[in-house]
């Protein structure tokens, strides 16, 4: 396999301007009619050039004509899956049969089977599975969709657009046709047929049109998606008061399947979803589901202006529609629960998984320069850092320069399929500011490192910072140039209260430092005693930032920084700082110290009324181990487990009664609501259960038991069940067991039970993974399945990473396994293969070996080009 580069794009040679698709849909054999409408583009300079239309080994061609001409077979040809017409007009319509078998499609792209329903995956280039076509997101075409089924079994068609006709075929079958005025490229449309039940409801826009809202699921299912058509509602609102961004069809659907290797995909008109991701009832549903479920509806309807009315030019702009449109649905997250506490969410998922990706073989820009295979690349580095981008931009601008360059953005760009370039110089173009050295985060690879010192001048009372940048080398990028970096900075005095100062001339008490040098000093005026820096609030740039921080400074900012956000980053560094003490002591074979003071900090924070209870349970909540594993120079997964156990151990012991009274204090009365409030007693509750529990008490133990058996919601049950079997009490099995029983009828809450179980510490880790997976309710072929026990085994770090190697593998045998059937999930479990350099020596030579049996297989391009650049 080998890579394409951004730098070789040219302009498609054709453009296909209506696209008609009949599909005759059958259990055995699909038959795939087009009727392109193409013609040369004028825009390339291949005058001559032949057609080449892309296609998969899964399609069968059964014919071809040009016009009202069938073509013989010395006419067309197929090279590397591409059909390939050497004469044509420089206008004509194409016709194509194709024969297709969506039964036995178990990559999940193009046209498949999921439970008795046909739906499809189109994004990146799943359309060339369904038939010929220029497959490319710069193709944008009007299509017109014709399904054929028996309508028996397939009483709900849908696809892209309104309905315009419905009848019957000469057969008796049934045939509905969509229409879709708005040209999309291939990889926006879809398909679904099965026998559904549908939730109606309607959401009138700011113009006055009424658009009608539908969400499709097997019948068992659709008492589980008020909570989705709600979510939908609220965005669709949210969209037009902060973007000024109106609904454009008549009909909004929403599809749930079963079987899907991503989350969800924002089709035009036809959102299809995960049902991990749109279904949510009290019972079944987390509080996180919820908010899942919420984020993941609002996403993919802002897709419909960011990434379908405006799409990719081609796939390396892919951060253009993803890190937007994630940008997107945190601010409506943030703007529907608390700001704060959704920011430090969205930042500790970015450090900990962003930041391990963009320092591991597989690290990329947020706009690629090449790649093997696409599906490799919906990556946290294109989603996550991208939506950092966005914000830094939003913050340079603010709110309302912002808002008037996405109008620019829009305005200009409606109906066409363009690049990262367009979407900041729209940005530029409408604040007149400059933003060409800002750009460089489109092309540079790797976390930039902060190094920060200061200096306080009581005498002329000014205070001086220091700040050198580098950003480290990545793989093709050896050397970096320096990023414009937004960092936001207050100054706090010693007791607590935000110090105002003058920079630039101006009187403040917070400045957004433009950082765009290697070393700049800044300096700070008026400043009226020595201050502790609160550097980098709201986390406004995707950076690491190294300041000499005492204990103190940070048990200080922890209880009296006004930027709540900082206040949570102070005491995840402070616990980083005595973890990482601990995992020292514990690879040096000592015992671990018990002195911590951490501690006051968390009783203080327990004693504090006033403080959100949701920000006090993320900080309860220790740096997790991932988070840990990304900061370490070389991985120890049983030292940093030994010191997360420590730690927890030390506070729950020293705080038994706090945390038992924050626990009972923390009870949600009254029906549940997936409200901020409720949900942040929840987790608070939950949190300090967890601790008293660890505590090692008696009445803990009743009480979490208690708490299981009279859960009414799936958060309390689940993290009672959680806690349960994380300290093995004598109930582990025992409820393990009846929350199976309890649940086996719900897939959804079934691959919780999966993922719990597999999660368990037990002498025979690998033993029972094989079991699970034998298991009458697990299903290789569901991807949500499958990551849950793969998932599950992740964070079983004796079982994963025991010294033997078993774990790995276990896990290398179903990456080969999987290989084949299905690549992208496939390429997707060898992610924490691909960190072997990062380990202790001992793992490291484990995966790698692992790795390198992996790479003496027949790979699909998806694992072969993660497995070779890991071990480039
Ligand atoms: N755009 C889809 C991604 C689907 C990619 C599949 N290989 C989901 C989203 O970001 O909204
Ligand atoms: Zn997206």
């Amino acid at each position: 396999p080998s890579a394409i580069f951004l730098k070789d794009y040219t302009v498609p040679n054709f453009l296909i301007d209506k696209t008609e698709l009949t599909f005759d849909l059958d259990e055995t054999q699909t038959i795939v009619t087009s009727r392109l409408h193409l013609r040369r583009n004028p825009e390339s300079k291949a005058r001559t050039s032949p057609l080449e239309l892309n296609g998969g080994e899964d399609v069968k061609l059964i014919g071809v004509a040009i016009d009202d001409y069938t073509l013989p077979k010395a006419e067309y040809a197929i090279k590397n899956d591409k059909l390939v017409i050497t004469a044509t007009p420089d206008e004509f319509v194409l016709t194509c049969e194709t024969l297709i078998e969506p039964q036995n499609n178990t990559k999940l792209e193009g046209l498949y089977r999921s439970s008795s329903m046909f739906c499809t995956q189109c994004e990146a280039e799943g359309f060339r599975h369904i038939t010929y076509y220029l497959d490319r997101p710069d193709v944008m075409s009007v299509f017109t969709t014709t399904i054929i089924a028996d309508e028996s079994r397939y009483p709900v068609m849908l696809s892209n657009g309104n309905e315009v006709a419905r009848g019957k075929t000469e057969e008796g079958k049934t045939f509905v046709t969509w229409h879709d005025p708005f040209k999309k490229p291939a990889y926006l449309f879809a398909l679904v047929a099965g026998n559904l039940e549908v939730l109606n409801d309607s959401f009138t826009t700011m113009s006055g049109r009424k658009v009608a809202l539908q969400i499709f699921t097997e019948k068992h299912n659709i008492d589980k998606v008020d909570f989705a058509m709600d979510s939908l509602k609220r965005s669709m609102k949210w969209d037009e008061e902060v973007y000024g961004r109106e609904y454009d069809l008549d009909i909004f659907m929403i599809v749930a399947v079963d079987d899907f290797n991503m989350g969800a995909m924002e089709n035009k008109g036809l959102n299809i979803f995960n049902s991990s991701c749109l279904l949510a009832s009290p019972e079944t549903t987390t509080d996180d589901g919820y908010l899942r479920v919420e984020a993941v509806v609002a996403h993919e309807y802002f897709h419909n202006w960011s990434g379908n009315r405006v799409t990719c030019r081609d796939w390396f702009q892919l951060s253009l529609k993803e890190g937007f449109t994630v940008f997107r649905d945190q601010s409506f997250s943030a703007d529907t629960h608390s700001d704060v506490v959704k920011r430090v969410e969205d930042v500790s998922f970015l450090k900990t998984a962003q930041f391990a990706e963009d320092a591991s073989p597989m690290a990329h820009p947020i706009r690629p320069a090449s790649f093997i295979e696409i599906s490799n690349f919906y990556t946290l580095t294109i989603y996550e850092k991208g939506a950092e981008v966005v914000r830094m931009i939003h913050t340079l601008l603010g709110e309302e320069g912002f808002r008037k360059g996405s109008d620019l953005y829009f305005e200009r760009h409606d109906g066409q399929a363009v690049t990262c370039d367009d979407f900041v110089n729209a940005m530029e173009a409408a604040n007149g500011v400059d933003l060409s050295q800002f750009k460089r985060w489109y092309s540079q690879a790797g976390t930039p490192r902060l190094q920060v010192t200061d200096h306080y001048d009581e005498q002329a009372q000014t205070y001086h910072l220091t700040i050198d940048q580098m950003t480290p080398p990545t793989p093709n990028q050896p050397t970096k140039l320096a990023l414009h970096v937004p960092v936001k900075v207050g100054l706090v005095g010693q007791n607590n209260q935000a110090l105002s100062f003058t920079f630039d001339g101006q009187s403040t008490d917070e400045v957004v430092l433009h950082v765009n040098d290697t070393e700049q000093t800044y300096v700070f005026e008026n400043v009226s005693e020595t201050p502790v820096p609160s550097l980098l609030r709201g986390f406004s740039a995707p950076v690491k930032l190294d300041y000499a921080y005492s204990t103190e400074q940070l048990l200080q900012l922890m209880s009296g920084d006004p930027d709540g956000f900082n206040r949570w980053s102070a005491s995840q560094q402070l616990a980083v700082n005595e973890l990482n003490g601990f995992v020292l002591q514990f690879q040096q074979g000592e015992t671990l110290s018990t002195d911590t003071r951490l501690v006051d900090g968390f009783k203080s924070l327990l004693a504090d009324e006033t403080l959100d209870p949701a920000m006090v349970a993320l900080i309860l909540s220790l740096p997790s181990q991932a988070y840990l594993s990304e900061l370490a120079d070389k991985i120890d997964p049983q030292a940093i487990k030994a010191a997360r156990e420590h730690l927890r151990q030390l506070t729950a012991q020293a705080l038994e009664t706090e945390f038992k009274q924050v626990y009972e204090s923390n009870a949600v009365t009254g029906d549940y609501q997936a409200s901020a409030e409720q949900i942040a007693k929840r987790s608070l509750k939950n949190a300090a259960l967890m601790y008293w529990v660890a505590s090692g008490s008696a009445e803990a133990k009743s009480a979490v038991v208690c708490q299981y058996r009279n859960a009414d919601n799936m958060t309390d049950q689940f993290a009672a069940l959680s806690c349960i079997v994380h300290f093995e009490l004598a109930e582990a099995d025992e409820l393990l067991n009846a929350f199976f029983e309890q649940w086996k009828h719900e897939s959804l809450v079934v691959n919780k039970w999966l993922m719990l179980s597999a999660a368990r510490e037990q002498d025979n880790g690998l033993e029972q993974i094989k079991q699970l997976m034998l298991h009458p309710n697990f299903d290789i072929k569901n991807p949500n399945k499958l990551r849950a026990v793969i998932g599950g085994l992740g964070q079983n770090v004796a079982t994963f990473h025991n010294l033997d190697g078993s774990g790995y593998t276990f896990l290398a045998d179903q990456i080969i396994l999987m290989n084949k059937r299905n690549p992208q999930i496939a390429s997707r479990l060898c992610t924490p293969l691909t960190r072997w350099q990062r380990m202790v020596p001992a793992l490291a030579e484990k995966m790698k070996a692992e790795l390198e049996r992996i790479a003496r297989e027949d790979l699909s391009k998806d694992v072969y080009e993660v497995v070779s650049k890991s071990l480039a």
